[in-house]
């Protein structure tokens, strides 16, 4: 949509090379609020010409200023970045609700996050460290970790903040600059920090944003000459694409591409401590989770206990605009909207029993991008419901006879992200956690909530490579031998 008739838009541009620039045709996209659908700024609309200067201008600063920084040296400003941002939660906090249209306590949740991603990130940089090997004699071998040069970063619209600063975080740390493409449907806190990293004292050009349409900014990034490494998260259709780009330029990507994680829960579970998780996993940001828990399997003995109960908690849950503060939000575009109510519409017709919906509140606008949190139970195996990604409020559960049987349904989609494993029985947790062919696995807990130190990423069509934690620094460099022959 060509937003350049509307009045009274906050106009948000793209930052290259330290410079706040429009697109070069002048072409705007608009920045719509989910909660009422209505357009409140608009972004560029970016391409090839304003993707190549953000490369050229990242490349400038990685040869010419930040290599000149020691590991210390960007620690510590990773760390100011990490408290300019803490320091403005509330203002960050509101403009990440507005435009993900999430509950507004979730946008200030986000921002925490992502604070603490830049403080664990610059704590980290000067502890990346490499490596001696002993060899022949008279020789000493050094390993050391070089950076890629410059990274480019793809970030989808649901955590946009958070998913920012796990990878430029990380990124920023190992000695690279980069140039971040944020979504168009939602991504504006990215150009706010980005401002903000210049004001606490990063060199121009470290870190550019780029605004525009995935086929356009986001394929051009992927697919420039002088791009050293790529870090995607969103589709496997997308992520599929990029792996492909970043073939051609012969250079590595970490893919991170969703999943349908189950929480599997033993008859011996506590009841009481797993269910209001078992809710918030699937509705926290209304579904729109990469790791959400959207199947819950239950042991055949408790399964008419816990559906009862997880109903009774569904009916209860309410969707609303984010300033509200309810269970969940909108989605974020009508494009989300449609595929959720599409998911449960074709659900419905192939006669899956909807257990339990909750109610999308009466004041929400009617332009609003709103759809009822749905209990589907039980759903059987074979269907869409219980292996394809809704990336909604939707709920499968589904019934199960014995361990082996719940490790067979937990593995048997072609994601592998996330699982939650609910027993008293520690043995068994340990043999399903390492039975399960995913990431992370959550014994009597499940979500990352709060888990920046910890490795995340898939396997299968979940991606691959690792962000988050100590091991992203891996990702986001390379190691070099250096052989020394002293005689
Ligand atoms: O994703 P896209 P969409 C899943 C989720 C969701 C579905 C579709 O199931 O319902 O994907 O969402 C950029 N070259 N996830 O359509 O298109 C795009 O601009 C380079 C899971 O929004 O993959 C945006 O910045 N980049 C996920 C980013 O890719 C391209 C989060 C994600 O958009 C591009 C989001 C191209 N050709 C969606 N086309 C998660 N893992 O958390 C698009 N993009």
């Amino acid at each position: 949509m060509d937003t350049a008739a509307l009045d009274s838009l906050t106009v948000f541009r793209n930052l290259i090379a330290g410079r706040s620039e429009d697109a070069d045709a002048g072409q705007t996209l608009a920045a719509l609020s989910p909660s009422d659908g209505t357009a409140f700024g608009t972004i560029p609309r970016s391409g090839v010409a304003e993707i190549d200067r953000a490369v050229r201008a990242a490349r400038h600063a990685f040869e010419t200023t930040w290599c000149r920084f020691t590991a210390i040296e960007r620690g510590r400003l990773l760390m100011k970045l990490g408290e300019a941002i803490l320091a403005r939660t509330d203002e960050l906090g509101a403009l990440e609700s507005l435009d993900t249209g999430k509950p507004i306590s979730q946008g200030r949740a986000d921002i925490v996050a992502t604070a603490r991603y830049f403080e664990y990130y610059g704590s980290a940089a000067d502890k990346l460290h490499g490596e001696t090997i002993p060899f022949l004699n008279g020789y000493t071998v050094a390993v050391v970790r070089d950076p890629h040069g410059v990274t480019g970063h793809i970030v989808p619209w649901n955590y946009p903040s958070q998913i920012f600063g796990r990878s430029v975080g990380a990124s920023l740390a190992c000695g690279n600059t980069c140039v971040v493409k944020p979504a168009e449907d939602a991504g504006l806190t990215l150009l706010r920090i980005a401002e903000l990293a210049l004001e606490v004292g990063f060199p121009e050009g470290v870190l550019n944003i780029v605004f525009g349409l995935g086929a356009e900014a986001g394929a051009a990034l992927t697919a420039h000459p002088d791009i050293n490494y790529i870090s995607f998260t969103g589709s496997p259709e997308v992520g599929t694409l990029v792996q492909k780009a970043a073939a051609e330029n012969h250079i590595g990507c970490t893919l991170e591409l969703g999943g349908k994680s189950p929480q599997i829960v033993f008859a011996d579970a506590d009841l009481d401590a797993a269910m209001p998780v078992l809710v918030k996993a699937i509705l926290q940001n209304g579904g729109q989770t990469c790791s959400a828990g959207s199947r819950v399997l239950l042991e055949r003995p408790i399964y008419d206990q816990v559906a009862a109960e997880l109903a009774r908690r569904f009916a209860a849950t309410k969707a609303g605009p984010h300033e509200q503060d309810l269970d969940l939000g909108a989605m974020v575009t009508a494009k989300q909207q449609a595929r959720v109510k599409a998911f449960v519409a074709e659900a419905e017709a192939a006669g899956i029993p909807v257990l339990a919906q909750g109610q999308v509140v009466g004041n929400a606008p009617a332009g609003g991008f709103y759809v009822q949190p749905t209990l589907f139970a039980p759903v059987p195996r074979e269907t869409k419901l219980a292996r394809e990604e809704v990336f909604g409020p939707v709920l499968s559960l589904m019934p199960f006879e014995d361990e082996a049987d719940a490790i067979a349904l937990a593995n048997g989609t072609d994601y592998g992200l996330v699982a939650g494993i609910w027993t008293g029985n520690t043995n068994r947790s340990m043999r399903v956690a390492r039975a399960m062919r995913c990431g992370q696995v959550f014994v009597n807990g499940f979500g990352a909530a709060g888990g920046i130190e910890l490795p995340f990423g898939g396997v299968k069509k979940s991606g691959h490579g690792r962000e988050k934690g100590f091991e992203a620094l891996y990702e986001f460099s390379a190691s070099k031998t250096i052989v020394l022959n002293h005689g």
